[in-house]
């Protein structure tokens, strides 16, 4: 396209559609009843809105974690948390190789994770929306991320776990993260043989110390509660009455170990043969005071509380629950603990009020193998529930009393009202479904309208994609008597377990970062430069690039190493535009970084091999983003230059006057735009204002180049007069394209001409 035709197409106005159909005929031609459409408007977020919630899935095997909107089910984005991620450059530039490299074990990197259950922040008990926690099944680990950024920023490592489950959860101010062992082993490192099995294999309860002003957690501070070797599962935490309690439960108490090869009957059979197992109930508050007094004990560095110490200072009891449970929930009030065993049809209600009364009695009806309190499961049970098969979990509406407990073995999900003990609705979901999730609903303040059921199987629900099926999220109302299903949503990212979701607007994140920020440690970049500051440092054997992105260039444009060199980028992102992200690569070498506003990155690789190796802007950032490049040159050591440097094409007198012309133009175009949008109450429109800022820069960096281009054409120096033209001339189109994108925001809006 010409220079001028493009001119002409960006003062151009598009004309309205017309339809011209009615609902009726889509109906008809798509097949669809009223309750497909009543279901389809309930869903539908038209074009420029936003949904009200906003959900955190686990990833599964991913190691990620994805967010999706609710009502629409629009994926908005997959977190790098355990795994390398490359549209992120997670894993592939220097700050989040370190967080990465935190989660190292047995001196080995671990790139990959199974993401179970997410948790947020609480501040009393209600989502406060500043932190996300993930735990790692496979590689027992705990990660942060913050929602200012959504960014990972912390991995740590359970020191005296091999494998975990439990976590993540939180307590009602974030003052820990829970995290509970899964499959027993010696707490610490080493070989025990499996017929040491009852004396020296243990379980385990974390609770992480968090640190809301650093965001981070604090190993030093975090403890744990040596359990018996009994497959500690879910917890949850107490909350108002029950606060500074958590409640853990278990699987597999008969503390069965298999061995098919050795004739003995598989873990599954040993691991339910009893009908119950234990509910593990500890006192965190109690914890921590015994950390302080030094009476913890050190394993692999970590503060552990032995069975022995818990008991006697009354911070560890067991109740029995029904056997194989997942899930055991604390209801808002904090006076119930509900819990479901898989292999039980009912759902037991627990009061931690009788559970209170039997500990101040010390009423027991024994103990276990390791000396812990037995608290009869009469005197703890308020009520007892049957549900159906395979009760799994539960969440709470804002109705009060009203609970919603997922039906794994039945598919169906059933509502019921824990405080009168009976059914009050139940929906089939397709197919098995495992955890479920309503908005906000394990919070104090659960907030009702929505529940999404997490099905294990997709079977017959999406177009087949091959053997491996995605994994279906349907999204269920729940605001009237009856609850309707609305919608299917396929996830093709590993399997999500579980799930949160948050008001959004409880969510307030960033838009930039102040410029040089390395976003992983929270702190100002070594390597951040600002514009004019950009160098290239030389050492032997060692260069350091002090770069800077803006649209549409990388500064330098060459950088030129010798083989051998170890070589380390850095780069800063000087925009302050909204979503002007820039990414960088270098090809051939596995680099690449995203770098949003304000973001510092380094990205380090050996010059192994002489060559040529282009790099250039991996974001469509704007009309001239394929020329936002520049070439990575290594040299044989010792290579001596030589004279006279490549010619481009010679420009004359006539090309720069037709350049000269066309910037005119886009100008009139550019001040056309300009009094259009300042002759209305823009002002009110803060994203509307941020973007005239940023065309405005554009316009301010147009100021440079023009002064060189009356330079060199006083000097009649028309090469150089028509390249610094032509690099006006991109701001301008820059300016001009914000310009436009800030006038149909307007529009669409629905801004008024202010009077004059
Ligand atoms: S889980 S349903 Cu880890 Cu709770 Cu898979
Ligand atoms: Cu920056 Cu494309």
């Amino acid at each position: 396209m010409s220079r001028n035709r493009f001119v002409a197409l960006l003062a151009a106005v598009l004309a309205g559609t017309s339809w011209g159909q009615t609902l009726q005929d889509v109906m008809k031609a798509r097949n669809l009843t009223q309750q497909d459409l009543l279901a389809a408007a309930k869903t539908y977020v038209p074009t420029g809105k936003r949904d009200d919630f906003i959900v955190f899935s686990s990833g599964g095997q991913s190691g990620q974690v994805i967010v999706y909107g609710v009502p629409s089910m629009r994926i908005l984005k997959y977190l790098a948390v355990f795994t390398p991620e490359p549209w992120q450059g997670y894993g592939f530039d220097e700050e989040s190789k370190k967080v990465l490299a935190e989660g190292s074990m047995n001196g080995k990197q671990i790139t990959w994770g199974d993401t179970h259950h997410p948790a947020i922040s609480e501040t009393d008990g209600k989502y406060d929306g500043q932190f996300l926690f993930i735990n790692d099944k496979a590689n027992p680990r705990m990660a942060v991320i913050d929602l200012r950024d959504f960014e990972t920023k912390q991995i740590v490592v359970n020191p005296v776990y091999k494998s975990e489950h439990g976590g993540a959860f939180v307590t009602p101010n974030s003052e820990y993260v829970m995290e509970a062992a899964q499959y027993a082993a010696p707490l610490e490192s080493g070989y025990v043989p499996l017929d040491e099995f009852n004396d020296k294999y243990r379980g385990g309860l974390t609770y992480w110390k968090f640190d809301r002003g650093s965001g981070r957690i604090k190993p030093d501070e975090s403890f744990s509660f040596e359990l018996p070797p009994y497959s500690q599962d879910l917890s949850d935490s107490g909350k108002g009455p029950s606060m500074g309690w958590g409640f853990t439960n278990s699987f597999c108490s008969e503390r069965y170990v298999g061995g098919i090869e050795l004739g003995r009957p598989p873990f599954e059979a040993g691991c339910s043969a009893k009908d119950t197992d234990f509910l593990h109930i500890t006192n965190w508050q109690k914890g921590a005071e015994l950390v302080k007094a030094g009476k913890a004990k050190k394993i692999n560095g970590h503060n552990v509380i032995p069975i022995d110490l818990a008991v006697k200072e009354g911070a560890l009891f067991l109740v029995p629950e029904p056997k194989s449970p997942h899930g055991a929930d604390v209801t808002p009030d904090g006076k119930f603990i509900i819990v479901s065993g898989k292999l039980d049809t009912h759902t037991m209600v627990y009061s931690f009020e009788k559970i209170q009364k039997a500990i101040a009695d010390k009423k027991f009806e024994g103990k276990d193998p390791y000396g812990i309190p037995i608290i009869a499961m009469k005197d703890a049970l308020q009520a007892q529930v049957e549900l159906g098969l395979g009760p799994l979990h539960t969440q709470f509406d804002k109705k009060p009393c009203w609970a919603y407990t997922s039906l794994y073995v039945d598919s169906q999900v059933a509502r019921w009202d824990y405080c009168q003990g009976k059914v009050l609705d139940k929906l089939s979901v397709h197919y098995n479904i495992g955890h479920l999730l309503t908005m906000e609903g394990d919070s104090v303040d659960p907030k009702g309208r929505y529940l999404i059921a997490l099905n294990k199987l997709a079977i017959d629900r999406f177009n087949p994609v091959g053997p491996l099926h995605p994994q279906n999220h349907q999204l269920i109302d729940i605001s009237g008597d009856k609850m309707q299903l609305l919608y299917d949503m396929p996830l093709p990212l590993g399997e999500p377990h579980y799930a949160v979701a948050i008001s959004a607007s409880t969510l307030k994140p960033g838009v930039r970062y102040k410029v040089g920020t390395n976003s992983r440690t929270d702190q100002k970049h070594p390597g951040a430069v600002r514009a004019g500051e950009e160098k290239i440092v030389r050492n032997p054997g060692k260069v350091e690039v002090f770069g800077t992105l803006i649209r549409s260039h990388i500064t330098p444009e060459i950088i030129e190493v010798e083989k051998g060199d170890e070589v380390t980028i850095n780069l800063t992102n000087l925009e302050r535009a909204q979503d002007e992200t820039h990414g960088f690569t270098v090809s051939g070498l596995n680099v690449h970084a995203s770098i949003e506003p304000g973001k510092t990155v380094s990205v380090k690789f050996k010059a192994e091999k002489e060559g040529v190796y282009p790099y250039y802007c991996t974001e469509f950032c704007s009309a001239l983003h394929l020329e936002m490049m520049g070439y990575f040159l290594v040299k044989p050591k010792g290579y001596v230059a030589k004279a006279g440097a490549a010619k481009a094409v010679e420009y004359t007198k006539a090309d720069y006057e037709k350049q000269f012309k066309t910037n005119q133009d886009t100008q009139k175009v550019i001040d056309g735009v300009v009094a259009w949008i300042t002759s209305t109450n823009f002002k009110d429109f803060p994203d509307a204002v941020a973007l005239v800022e940023d065309a405005t820069d554009q316009l301010k960096a147009a100021e440079e180049p023009k002064k060189k281009m009356e330079e060199a054409a006083k000097k009649e120096d028309w090469q150089n007069a028509t390249l610094w033209a032509g690099q006006w001339w991109q701001y301008q189109v820059k300016a001009a394209d914000i310009g436009l994108r800030a006038k149909t925001y307007l529009e669409q809006k629905g801004a008024k001409p202010t009077k004059k």
